[in-house]
């Protein structure tokens, strides 16, 4: 299998994640990248190869242009301001508050273009952000060319990603992006399939009213997971979207054999969609001893869930998302990926 990697991750290097009232060490670290490399190199799966540049037009066709120019200018605006630290929102358009008004203080629209709190921008954030949706583009031009599968390690990932916010660790929807950029390469139906212990709500929200990619989401229900306030199972997309949107949110302590009835019925509903490309927003934070999530699965359920999405036979499109059990995010990731490849 294609695997697409840039060390231009390393960029997004950032120092502090507010999480229980302090500022620690992000979960979504850079070492997690260098777990799965080596997993690589001792299975030797795959072949590896770096990103092509694509631009910033395939961005642009699925996320707003004052979001994307906030972006890429926001750290060099927080230092202007001075502060000490790393630039992390605390005030926000709130309900029963305005937000048809796009501030012009950088603390405003720190909080404007933010969901949440946890996720610092930091230095070479930008960089880093460029680079994955580069590496999730390279993957599915390999797929576009005729392979069967590819593997983009997005890093940072994108899934939580909206239209014109950031948050949960994410700043452009690497899924999102590719799955744009494969319809207007002409492939008419993309499917997405979020396995991520934690809902897609910016890939559901940007495809909500558009049935031309379907978008499923297995996940801990919101009540008592991230992202909280999106991912009910009542969510099914609005207009043209309508019946095109599935979410799948599982109590906390899902082992196994819940979460894979739950996979089982996404990929009926997909195998009737019948798409041109089946993107898999992959993270491995369904894990056991995952830090921040409560899912039961063992580093062998992601073998068998890597089978049985192969069981599809279509093109398929893996893209890194989450997964924070660092030492044991490698393994749980190629046993994915290759779990796919050999059955495939
Ligand atoms: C737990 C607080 C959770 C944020 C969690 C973000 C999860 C990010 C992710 C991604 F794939 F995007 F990286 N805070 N009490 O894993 O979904
Ligand atoms: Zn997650």
């Amino acid at each position: 299998m294609k695997i697409i990697y840039s060390d231009l991750h390393r960029k997004r290097q950032a120092k502090t994640e507010l999480y229980g009232g302090e500022l620690r060490p992000p979960f979504e670290c850079p070492e997690r990248m260098d777990y799965i490399l080596a997993e690589i190199d001792k299975r030797k799966f795959g072949e590896i190869l770096p990103p092509k540049e694509f631009g910033i037009d395939p961005v642009l066709a699925v996320h707003d242009k004052a979001y994307i120019e906030f972006l890429e200018r926001a750290w060099s605006d927080w230092k202007a301001l001075g502060y000490a630290g790393e630039a992390v929102p605390n005030v926000w358009p709130a309900r029963r508050m305005r937000s048809d008004i796009v501030p012009e203080h950088f603390d405003a629209r720190l909080g404007y273009y933010a969901l949440a709190g946890e996720t610092s921008l930091s230095e070479g954030t930008w960089e880093a952000a460029v680079a994955s949706k580069d590496v999730a583009l390279t993957a599915l031009a390999a797929v576009m060319d005729g392979e069967r599968a590819a593997f983009g390690l997005c890093r940072p990932p994108g899934h939580h990603a909206a239209m014109d916010q950031f948050g949960g660790y994410c700043f452009f929807n690497n899924a999102a992006v590719v799955a744009q950029q494969a319809r207007d390469q002409g492939i008419e139906r993309v499917a997405i399939l979020d396995v991520d212990f934690h809902h897609g709500n910016g890939t559901q929200q940007i495809f909500y009213d558009r049935a031309d990619v379907q978008f499923h989401s297995i996940h801990g229900d919101p009540q008592h997971a991230f992202p909280h306030f999106l991912g009910f199972a009542e969510e099914k997309g609005e207009g043209a979207g309508e019946g095109h949107n599935f979410n799948y949110p599982l109590p906390p302590g899902t082992g196994f054999a819940e979460w894979r009835a739950a996979l089982s019925s996404a990929l009926d509903e997909i195998n009737r969609y019948k798409p041109g490309l089946l993107i898999v927003s992959l993270g491995v934070d369904t894990f056991e001893k995952d830090p921040i999530s409560f899912f039961k699965l063992t580093s062998g359920d992601f073998v068998t869930i890597g089978q049985d999405i192969a069981g599809l036979e279509m093109p398929t499109l893996f893209l890194m998302e989450g997964g924070y059990a660092v030492e044991d995010v490698g393994v749980n990731t190629i046993n994915t990926v290759s779990g796919f490849w050999s059955s495939h």
